[in-house]
């Protein structure tokens, strides 16, 4: 078996564990396969949430080492995610400021994928980047881009390799983690060593998986679901003081959480002697670097409205996703007495979750379109669906496309327009199937 089950909340070690969800067994979301024979296992996919944090998490934890040896996502396929990526370099460069910001300041990307995020600040000024990345085809990818690199998961070791960084990165890994204690301490020993450093951290935010119904977001790679209460105690009980929070609306929905040490060590200003080598380090306190922003108490105002720390509401959500279920398969069902010609257009993660939860299979979907060239040719996990190019759409003609990047719609549909202006129609599948 490579998989343990969960007892304990890993933010709060709550054994008050209740769950909400039960998507039967699915295979892994990224586990895409050469052949439509080729073996392939299925894990329950269940979520639970703690009565004591309010945190939302899977009842298993898959292996990581069979989740991301080799993995299929590159996340600089997306024009719209090297926007993002882009805009936050630039806010990073302007709250480290002109002072501290010179180009050999060390930014530290956790799970760097192919470098996305990393070149991104290096087109804002910025030469010492360092990608930790675990999976063997990506950090090919990082060291392609020039990026220096450390091979492996963010923990004691890898950590220990950079010790101390001006800015560390972490977007829509914390999702992932298991021992996130682990993963934020070891940030937090990092920032404790370097002045004025910082972290940015993005995940996707549970008040929008449940208000959108973004069910599909939910598979074994997705470990935690998290909103900002269970965010901001973990980062305490860490050491780190979140200053600034953003909501975004990239992956249908995100945080992006600044936070910095409680203290830097420095050396002391003055001395009464005035020599420098009487001068002591000393701990600052970081409130006068980086000072708590509004943002904060905003953030945790408006959550407090969103009934998500009663667990009723995800009861609701839970009924919502059979509805869903149930349109798509008539929907489908539908089109193909029809004999209507639909593909996707997204081998995504969150596809797989879908379309095997939805039972739909190669006689309703002909195949998934995607751009990258490491999923074409494979087929997606349980359902069998073939993965194939663009060029697909110009040979086959069909009447709808089904948005399985539903966060990546507008890119998408752009990329397809004189399909639509010849007459497809796109199958949008949350928050509730909408053919557009
Ligand atoms: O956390 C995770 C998120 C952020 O990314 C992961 N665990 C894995 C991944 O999830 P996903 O696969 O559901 O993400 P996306 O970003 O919805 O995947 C988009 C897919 O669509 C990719 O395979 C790339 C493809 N795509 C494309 O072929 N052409 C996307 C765009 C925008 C395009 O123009």
């Amino acid at each position: 078996m490579n998989y343990r089950i969960v007892t304990n909340c890993r933010i709060c070690n709550s054994t008050r564990l209740r769950k909400y969800l039960d998507l039967g067994n699915l295979p892994l979301a990224n586990g895409l396969l050469n052949y439509p024979s080729t073996e392939f296992r299925r894990y329950p996919l269940q979520v639970l949430f703690c009565d004591e944090c309010s945190l939302s998490q899977l009842s298993i934890i898959v292996d990581p080492k069979t989740l991301y040896k080799d993995y299929p996502y590159h996340s600089s396929v997306s024009e719209t995610f090297k926007k993002h990526c882009l805009e936050m370099a630039n806010t990073v460069k302007e709250i480290l400021g002109p002072k501290e910001c010179t180009p050999l300041s060390p930014i530290l990307d956790i799970a760097a994928n192919d470098g996305c995020l990393l070149e991104q600040f290096k087109a804002v000024g910025f030469e010492w980047l360092v990608a930790v990345e675990p999976a063997e085809n990506l950090i090919k990818e990082c060291e392609k881009k020039g990026l220096r690199t450390v091979k492996g998961f963010w923990n004691d070791e890898t950590a220990k390799i950079v010790p101390g960084c001006d800015v560390i990165t972490a977007t829509n890994v914390l999702a992932h983690v298991d021992d996130v204690k682990g993963f934020v301490t070891n940030i937090a020993k990092s920032l404790s060593r370097v002045r004025n450093s910082f972290c940015v951290i993005e995940f996707p935010y549970l008040v929008d998986l449940i208000s959108k119904v973004q069910f599909d977001t939910i598979y074994h790679e997705h470990l935690s679901y998290f909103l900002f209460k269970p965010i901001k105690r973990l980062f305490k009980e860490c050491g780190l003081r979140i200053f600034r929070v953003d909501r975004l609306s990239i992956h249908g929905g995100s945080l992006r959480i600044y936070a910095c040490h409680e203290k830097y060590q420095d050396f002391e200003k003055s001395t009464s002697s005035g020599k420098d080598y009487d001068k002591k380090l000393v701990d600052v306190p970081s409130e006068d670097v980086y000072p708590t922003e509004k943002s904060v108490k905003e953030l945790e105002r408006f959550e407090k409205t969103q009934n998500l720390y009663d667990f009723k509401t995800y009861q609701k959500f839970a009924e919502k996703i059979l509805e869903i279920k149930d349109f798509l398969q008539k929907l489908l069902l539908d089109l193909k007495r029809k004999r209507k010609k639909v593909v996707g257009y997204g081998a995504s993660a969150k596809g797989t979750t879908l379309l095997n939860y939805c039972n739909v299979d190669s006689t309703h979907i002909k195949a998934i379109v995607d751009d990258t060239k490491a999923k074409q040719g494979k087929f997606i996990p349980g359902c069998k669906i073939p993965i194939v190019s663009k060029d697909y759409l110009d040979k086959e003609q069909p009447d709808y496309i089904v948005l399985l990047s539903w966060n990546f719609s507008t890119e998408i549909i752009q990329k397809t327009l004189k399909f639509k202006e010849r007459g497809v129609r796109y199958i949008l599948p949350v928050p509730q199937v909408e053919v557009l």
